[in-house]
C-alpha cells in the first residue's frame, strides 16, 4: 500500500488544567499542544500531538521550536511524497537532527493514516493484542494533599499511583500513605532531583517500598544510576535519559536500570519506540507507557503503544476528566476498574473534536 501526502495542518491547541501539576522541576497549570492532520490521496486524515512544552524544563524542546521546525523543516518534506510504510518518514527526515517531539507529532499521524488506509486498529496495525490496558494516574501535589489524592484516586478505580518525590520529602509521610492502601501499586518519580551528594537521601526511600523509582538522577547520569540499581533493592527507571535507542543499549550496558518508560514523542515516534520495544523485549527489560499531559490524540496512539506483549507496568494512562474539562477526541477516555478499553475502529479509533 501506497499513500501520497496531499495535506498537513497545524491547528495549536490551548486549555487549562482542571488543577495545577505541581512536579519538581515545574508547574503545569495550562497546556498548548499542536494537533498534527495529515491527509492522504484516498481522503483518510491521521492525527498527531505535539506535546513539548511551553519551556525546556522536561525536554530541550519547546512547543514553539517545535511550531518552526513543523512549519519550515517537516512539512515542506513529507508534503506531495508517496510513501510505501510509515517507517520511511524517518528516512525522510534523517537530514534533520533532534527535535524529536516534533518528528514524533507529524510520524505519528502517519501511522494513525497507514492503519486507517488498512481499516485496522493502530493496535493491531502494530502487531499489539486486543488487552485492556491499565490505567495509572499521577499525583504531582504539595506533600500534604498526598493522601487526599491518592484516597480520589483509589475511588475513581485506580488501581496504580505515580508520587512526585524530590530529595527534601518527608520519607515517613510517604511511608504511611501507602500503609494506608495497601491494595494500589505506587510509583516514585522524581524528575532528576537526585544528585551525586544526595545519594543516602535516595537510600532513604528506598524502605518506602515502592514498585520503582522513576528518573532518580540527572538525564546523563549512568553510573550514578548503575550504583543505585545495584544498592537500593527498588527498581531503577529510566524516562528522561532514554531519548533514543542507543540509550536504552547504554542502560543496558552499563546496568544503569532494571525498566524503561517509553515516551513516543520523546524519542522521535512509533518507528523508534517499536525498536525501543524490540530491544526491551530481547533483554527482558520492564517498559511501560509514560504521560506527557496530554490530550487523547497522543493518549490513543500511546494506548495502542501498551498493547504490545512486554509491557508490563501500568502506564500513566488517565481518563480525559482528569486533566481536562473537555477533551479533543469523541469519546473521552475513561477508566472502568482500573482498565482502558482499546477502541476496535481503524487507527487511533477516536473521532477529533
Ligand atoms: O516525568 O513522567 C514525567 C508529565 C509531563 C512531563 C514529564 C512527566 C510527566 C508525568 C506524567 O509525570 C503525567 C501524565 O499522566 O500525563
Ligand atoms: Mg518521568
Amino acid at each position: 500500500m501506497a499513500v501520497t501526502i496531499r495535506d498537513i495542518h497545524l491547528k495549536t491547541v490551548r486549555q487549562p488544567l482542571r488543577s495545577p501539576f505541581k512536579a519538581v522541576l515545574q508547574q503545569v497549570e495550562e497546556r498548548e499542544i499542536i494537533l498534527v492532520s495529515v491527509t492522504g490521496d484516498v481522503g483518510d486524515v491521521g492525527y498527531g500531538e505535539c506535546v513539548a512544552f511551553e519551556t525546556p524544563w522536561y525536554t530541550e524542546e519547546t512547543i514553539t521550536s517545535c511550531r518552526f521546525v513543523l512549519e519550515q523543516v517537516l512539512v515542506p518534506l513529507l508534503m506531495n511524497k508517496t510513501i510505501g510504510s510509515p517507517q520511511e518518514v524517518w528516512n525522510l527526515f534523517a537530514a534533520v537532527k533532534g527535535n524529536r517531539m516534533a518528528k514524533a507529532a507529524i510520524e505519528m499521524a502517519v501511522w494513525d493514516l497507514f492503519a486507517k488506509q488498512q481499516g485496522e486498529p493502530l493496535w493491531k496495525f502494530i502487531g499489539g493484542s486486543p488487552q485492556p490496558i491499565s490505567a495509572g494516574i499521577v499525583v504531582a501535589a504539595d506533600p500534604l494533599k498526598i493522601e487526599e489524592q491518592v484516597a480520589l484516586a483509589a475511588q475513581s478505580g485506580y488501581r496504580r499511583v505515580k508520587i512526585k518525590i524530590h530529595p527534601d520529602m518527608e520519607v515517613a509521610l510517604l511511608k504511611s500513605v501507602i500503609a494506608a492502601f495497601p491494595e494500589l501499586q505506587f510509583f516514585a518519580d522524581a524528575n532528576g532531583s537526585f544528585q551525586k551528594d544526595s545519594f543516602n537521601r535516595l537510600q532513604a526511600f528506598d524502605e518506602v517500598d515502592f514498585a520503582l523509582i522513576e528518573q532518580p538522577f540527572g538525564e546523563r547520569e549512568w553510573a550514578l544510576h548503575a550504583q543505585a540499581k545495584k544498592e537500593l533493592k527498588t527498581k531503577i527507571c529510566l524516562d528522561e535519559s532514554i531519548a533514543c535507542l542507543e540509550d536504552v543499549q547504554q542502560m543496558i550496558d552499563q546496568q544503569a536500570g532494571d525498566i524503561v518508560v517509553l515516551k513516543m514523542s520523546r524519542l522521535g515516534g512509533w518507528t523508534e519506540a517499536l525498536k525501543v520495544v524490540r530491544l526491551c523485549q530481547t533483554h527482558s527489560i520492564g517498559m511501560w507507557v509514560g504521560g506527557m499531559i496530554e490530550f487523547g490524540v497522543s493518549k490513543a496512539h500511546n494506548l495502542a503503544l501498551a498493547s504490545l506483549p512486554g509491557i508490563v507496568y501500568p502506564g500513566d494512562f488517565s481518563a480525559s476528566q482528569h486533566f481536562w474539562e473537555k477533551d479533543i477526541i469523541d469519546p473521552e477516555i475513561t477508566v472502568e476498574n482500573g482498565n482502558i478499553l482499546l477502541s476496535n475502529r481503524p487507527g487511533i479509533g477516536y473521532r477529533v473534536v
